[in-house]
């Protein structure tokens, strides 16, 4: 890996293959190879990972949850304890989500004005309210890499005038983060505009183009993986980075399973965070080169071969039977194999797609892992 030292974020592209990008961001914390995918850390943890583990899977970046830091421990206390690397003992790039999404998903009571989300903890009841000034001065008080804007995530399904009024709304709040962000981040440090829209093309096109004309240097691609399947989703997010300045990184939030990753690379997509590789871990489902297995399963009881042996992931090495054993019998080291392989196999995926990008055969990878993933789900 090339360490450029870079006191300014920046994004260079290295190579292309029809729509799929092959690129590196840099940030005073290190180079992250794109296309990337961030095993998500909410709560300053990426759930029963070390920190070193993770970056031994090839992780250049991990995502944190403001939602989730804001409430517990507190972003404030962060701040007094170093900032959220030095906390939880990750050195290298984090990116932020600014707890919209979370809001939306997780709190009881909640209400959007103008102004922003006043919500109620999951955790305690304890009242809260986020407005995009609020989100930009917890992800600054973290201390994160890059910061995302203050969005409503669009319900699905949404009639236009719901879609429309809605990223109306987050694209104000995107300009009034913007204005925040240049009173208090430091030099080195970013900010993400989110595209809304839901599925309608030309509202995607108008969040774009009201972005692009705000100014970020990145942009995500948010409103997606809420119910509208693999097909509309791969629609939409070709017809929003068509409207995206090709010399900045565009990101997918929340996505996906890899055969959507896959998809998306072949849009154009650069960046990915999903709760999946680490939750299904959880829960017994592993992604494998061979396909997914649940190993909860009985048909793994007495199966003795290695859960990858395509993987080079220490975990991968543990046979079938044994894993099926951890699992059924709710061992923790169960979840915390099963996290560790599935990481590791998105890091491959990542690692072998900017391969394939490189050597422009790109297509050919997708279909492979099309057709490994076809008999099993995907
Ligand atoms: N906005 C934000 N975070 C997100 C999303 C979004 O639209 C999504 C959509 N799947 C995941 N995470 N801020």
């Amino acid at each position: 890996m090339t360490e450029r030292q870079t006191e300014e974020f920046s994004f260079k592209l290295l190579a292309e293959d029809g729509a799929a990008r092959r690129g590196e961001i840099a940030t005073p914390r290190g180079v992250i190879r794109t296309p990337a995918f961030m095993p998500v850390g909410t709560a300053a943890t990426v759930k029963a990972m070390f920190p070193e583990t993770v970056e031994a899977t090839g992780a250049d970046i991990i995502l944190g949850n403001t939602y989730h830091l804001m409430l517990r421990p507190g972003a404030e206390r962060v701040a007094r304890l170093g900032g959220i690397h030095r906390f939880m003992h990750w050195e290298k790039p984090i990116l932020t989500d600014s707890g919209g999404y979370q809001v939306m998903s997780l709190s009881k009571l909640r209400k959007i004005t103008e102004e922003g989300v006043a919500f109620q903890s999951h955790i305690d009841g304890s009242k809260h309210m986020l407005t995009p000034e609020r989100a930009v001065e917890i992800q600054c008080l973290l201390g994160s890499d890059i910061q995302m804007v203050l969005d409503e995530c669009t319900p699905f399904p949404a009639t236009r005038d719901e879609a429309k009024h809605s990223l109306d709304l987050s694209m104000r709040w995107a300009a009034r983060c913007k204005t925040a962000f240049a009173e208090m981040a430091k030099p080195g440090q970013a900010l993400f505009g989110i595209v809304q829209g839901s599925t309608y093309p030309d509202l995607r096109k108008e969040s774009a183009d009201a972005l692009v004309e705000i100014g970020f240097p990145g942009y995500a691609i948010g409103g997606l993986a809420v119910g509208e399947g693999h097909e509309t989703m791969v629609e939409m997010v070709e017809i929003t980075n068509q409207f995206l300045p090709r010399d900045k990184p565009r990101y997918l939030m929340g996505v996906g399973t890899p055969q959507d990753l896959v998809a998306a690379i072949g849009k154009g997509v650069d960046m990915f965070d999903c709760v999946m590789p680490t939750r299904s871990g959880r829960h017994g489902q592993a992604f494998t080169w061979a396909g997914r297995c649940n190993l909860r399963n009985s048909q793994y009881a007495d199966d003795d071969t290695p859960l990858d042996s395509e993987s080079a992931c220490p975990a991968a090495q543990y046979s079938r039977a044994y894993l099926h054993h951890l699992m059924k019998s709710g061992e923790i080291l169960g979840a915390m194999l099963l996290s560790w392989a599935n990481v590791h196999f998105y890091q491959e995926l990542m690692a072998r797609a900017r391969e394939a990008i490189e050597a422009g055969n790109f297509d050919d990878f997708a279909k492979e892992l099309g057709r490994r993933y076809e008999a099993t789900g995907p």
